[in-house]
């Protein structure tokens, strides 16, 4: 009896000092002093960062516990994300556990995954390790609420870090800070029903980072460590430096987003940590003036979901690829496999086509770098990278001039060559370049070579040098006014950039109201048009050269329905500066997205300028 006391007392000792070693071992690793940031000098962070800004396009995925409930619970589909299921259907942590059977990714093959996304240009990955849920997609040594409860008893990273290699793929990691599952994850969610009765957040600090040690130290080289999930506040500024510094220390070459860092405002002497930037399912209207991703859905959700049909069409994928890149930033887009780890066949779809776009016009992408224009071009997009002395001008054409004169607004440089991309073997295929008061024009073939977007590479003599120039009436005597030239008055709407957006927006104050100032040349009568969407029908008032004209805007379905609506007949009598402007009438107005208004000569006064 007194030897069965002995051992009991004995391994009560053995755990309870196991215990304290876990609890001292965590809590050191979870240092929440005011770190030093790992620094690095310009030199270095540019080296760290080069491949990352050449690759410019990469592949996010979305995949875990949630894809076996592809979107629905218990027959019940939710509205909101399907990664977000266990949130939105507050599904208490014991039941969302019978999704762990059904995770088995028979059809899972990585070399085909990183085939597709190798395939449609992509030049990275980043793959969930874990979401929100704390289901770890790797085999564990932390926890066992990882794929080893699963019937799948393989290691998807690892096939996928090989996969990576073999293609030369880099490889990214995302990994949640914020765990719905984990017993000492605060805040607590209340549907967590498997939290402890005493959870420790500093405990848990320690246990995320026994994970983030087990992901960098068992993979490989990692390129990419995509944090998320840092809006909550026991995320703070100390924990978000002291993390950064640590995975840094395990990885030293790796990128970290700013999602590492903490969302609460930042205090004095504090700055953001992280290596770039993540606006989210969104493309600023102009670069961030640091490195940036926006990352983005194909459809609406990230994790799979079975009822998402909502795809985003090849054109507006592609335009955003190029709007990225011509502000300076990547672009990360998002598929979700399936539980059987197939991804969507609409996702692939798109990919192929992506991919056919950049085999022909990749090189205006990778490695570029933002506009030297200091607006969008009415037309489109531009790209640059330096060779040699000279400049390489990447013009990405969205809407191809009908008369074949395309303006590049303000450059003054010497054009010492201008053509169609991809540039073919045999002949030169020299564009035609003429310099205008108001910029270079360029004369083009009457058809476009890709509707969605096609490239004119204009070598220049040096750096860009680009001066602001009036709006001017084209050769032909037409005159284009476009949203992001217009003079806004009011402080509702605005100017919408991004993708396939170019437009004023958000008119939904009729005392708002827009002009254009322009230079006329060759005085005349204008047929007057607008490129207009808008949900519903309604009423405005243009005016120029002492006249007015009241216009309807019609219904045209959406505000991204854009049509050109005849307006009538306008006069410019005078040469010199013109005003035009767009008035929203009382009572009549419905809120409109306007992209453009377009004076077209009459028959009567055309002749080339
Ligand atoms: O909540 C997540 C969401 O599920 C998804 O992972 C996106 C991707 O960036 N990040 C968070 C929302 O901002």
């Amino acid at each position: 009896m007194k030897l069965l006391k002995y051992r009991l007392w004995g391994s009560c000792c053995l755990f309870a000092l196991a215990w304290l070693y876990a609890l001292a071992t965590h809590a050191a690793e979870d240092a929440t002093s005011a770190p030093e940031v790992a620094t690095e000098s310009t030199g270095q962070h540019d080296t760290r960062m080069s491949w990352w800004r050449e690759a410019r396009f990469g592949m996010f995925i979305h995949w875990g516990l949630y894809s076996a409930a592809a979107g629905a619970w218990d027959g019940k589909p939710t509205s909101g994300a399907g990664e977000w299921l266990m949130n939105d259907l507050q599904i208490p942590d014991s039941k969302y556990a019978k999704l762990v059977p059904l995770f088995d990714p028979e059809k899972f093959d990585a070399t085909e995954w990183v085939r597709i996304a190798k395939g449609a240009g992509m030049k990275y990955i980043v793959l969930t390790t874990k979401h929100h849920d704390g289901f770890a997609l790797y085999p564990s040594a932390l926890t066992g609420w990882c794929i080893k409860a699963t019937p799948f008893k393989r290691d998807p990273l690892k096939e996928l870090a090989a996969a990576c290699r073999e293609q030369g793929v880099k490889l990214g990691f995302y990994h949640s800070i914020m765990d719905w599952h984990h017993p000492d994850y605060l805040p607590r969610k209340p549907w967590n029903d498997l939290a402890s009765s005493s959870p420790d957040f500093s405990r848990y600090v320690g246990f995320l980072k026994g994970e983030l040690k087990e992901l960098l130290t068992g993979y490989g080289p990692i390129s990419v460590l995509w944090f998320d999930g840092q809006w909550e506040n026991t995320w703070t500024y100390e924990r978000g430096a002291d993390l950064y510094n640590y995975v840094r220390a395990l990885q030293p070459d790796m990128i970290i987003n700013n999602r590492v860092g903490t969302e609460q405002p930042l205090l004095a002497g504090q700055h953001a940590v992280g290596d770039y930037k993540t606006p989210e399912q969104t493309i600023p209207p102009t670069g961030l003036g640091t490195d940036w991703e926006t990352c983005m859905t194909m459809n609406n959700t990230w994790g799979f979901k079975a009822n998402d049909h909502d795809w985003k069409s090849v054109e507006v994928l592609v335009r955003n690829l190029v709007d990225c890149a011509s502000k300076g930033g990547n672009y990360l887009l998002n598929v979700g496999p399936t539980a059987e780890g197939l991804i969507p066949d609409a996702s692939i779809e798109r990919l192929q086509q992506i991919g056919h776009w950049m085999q022909l016009n990749g090189e205006a992408i990778y490695g570029t770098a933002a506009s030297p224009f200091a607006k969008p071009l009415a037309w489109g997009r531009c790209t640059q990278k330096s060779s040699g002395k000279d400049t390489l001008l990447y013009l990405h054409v969205f809407n191809w001039p009908a008369d074949g004169e395309l303006l590049v607004p303000g450059l003054k440089n010497r054009v010492e060559s201008a053509q169609l991309l991809p540039i073919p073997a045999q002949a030169q295929s020299l564009l035609p370049v003429e310099t205008a008061d108001d910029g270079l024009v360029l004369t083009l073939p009457k058809n476009a070579p890709d509707p969605i977007s096609s490239t004119i590479l204009v070598r220049i003599a040096g750096p860009p040098d680009v001066q602001p120039v009036a709006l001017q009436q084209r050769r032909n005597g037409s005159v284009l006014l476009p949203a992001n030239e217009a003079n806004l008055h009011g402080h509702t709407f605005k100017y919408e950039s991004g993708g396939a957006l170019d437009n004023i927006g958000y008119w939904t104050t009729p005392e708002d109201w827009a002009e254009w100032e322009f230079q006329v040349k060759r005085p005349g009568k204008f047929a007057v048009s607008a490129v207009i969407a808008a949900p519903a029908s309604g009423a405005f008032e243009l005016s120029l050269a002492g006249q007015t004209l009241r216009c309807a805007a019609p219904n045209t379905g959406s505000y991204t329905a854009f049509k050109s609506v005849p307006l009538g007949i306008m006069e410019v009598r005078n040469i010199g500066k013109a005003i035009l402007a767009v008035r929203p009438i009382e009572n009549g107005w419905q809120p409109m997205n306007l992209k453009s208004i377009q004076l077209t000569p009459l028959a009567t006064t055309t002749r080339s300028l």
